[in-house]
């Protein structure tokens, strides 16, 4: 493993197990009904750290028609992408039962989207492409659900501020990583291995870390319930 790709690792299981230092703290001071955003982010940031901490060792990638996957990328992403899509809709319905229906069908197209990618780094071109464009199908769905129903339903318990806000950022963010997949070593090839470790790794501290130190602070000025 290229140095720089080794660093990203150790930084990424660092900056997640710090994450978790972080949001145990400010979840003492979230209210007893909203302690469940503390949950979600500590478990994200624990997950994170695990698949970082294993790729860090030489034991979360392999060898696979002809190029290194990083598998443990994508058992993080299929574990902790629901966990984020649940925290955001923890702001759309004070329980998460109301919305069931809904939630599931997010979470399903979401752990669509993390697994066809996956199969998609593990095929070669033009397979692959095929791959990334169903993923991608799926992620629209996920987006779709995100900015149609889900929203109406925030709107509805006057929760918009703070759901709009954690939507954008979580739009931002999330898109950037079909574009660093494409350029990647599981598309084109453009970016070094290493650039796509540093870009994947600040895109992960940011989804995670950032949007959960966001949820937290939200989760604790909101309106009490
Ligand atoms: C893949 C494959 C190519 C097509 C698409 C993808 C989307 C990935 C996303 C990942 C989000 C990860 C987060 C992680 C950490 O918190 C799988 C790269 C659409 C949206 C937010």
């Amino acid at each position: 493993m290229s140095s720089g790709v080794q660093l990203s690792f150790t930084i990424g299981w660092i900056a997640m197990l710090l994450g978790g230092v972080l949001f145990w703290l400010s979840s003492r001071r979230l209210p007893q009904v909203e302690k469940r955003h503390g949950v979600a982010a500590m478990t994200i940031v624990f997950v994170a750290f695990a698949n970082y901490f294993a790729m860090s060792l030489g034991q979360g990638d392999l060898f696979f028609n002809g190029r290194t996957v990083y598998f443990a990328r994508y058992t993080d992403w299929a574990i902790t992408t629901p966990i984020l899509l649940a925290s955001l809709a923890m702001f759309a319905a004070r329980s998460l039962g109301r919305i069931a229906t809904l939630l599931a069908a997010l979470i399903a197209a979401d752990v669509y989207m993390i697994v066809t990618g996956l199969v998609g780094n593990l095929s070669t071109a033009p397979y692959n492409y095929y791959w990334w464009f169903i993923s991608m199908v799926a992620f629209l769905v996920v987006l779709a659900l995100v900015w149609g129903p889900l929203r109406r339903h925030a709107e509805e318990e006057g929760q918009i501020a703070p759901y709009s806000k954690l939507a954008g950022m979580l739009t931002a963010l999330w898109v950037c990583y079909p574009i660093v997949w494409l350029v990647g070593s599981s598309g084109v090839g453009m970016i070094s291995l290493s650039v796509e470790s540093w870009l994947y790794l600040v895109l992960d501290v940011t989804a995670k870390v950032g949007f959960g130190a966001v949820a937290l602070n939200a989760a604790r000025q909101s309106r009490a319930r």
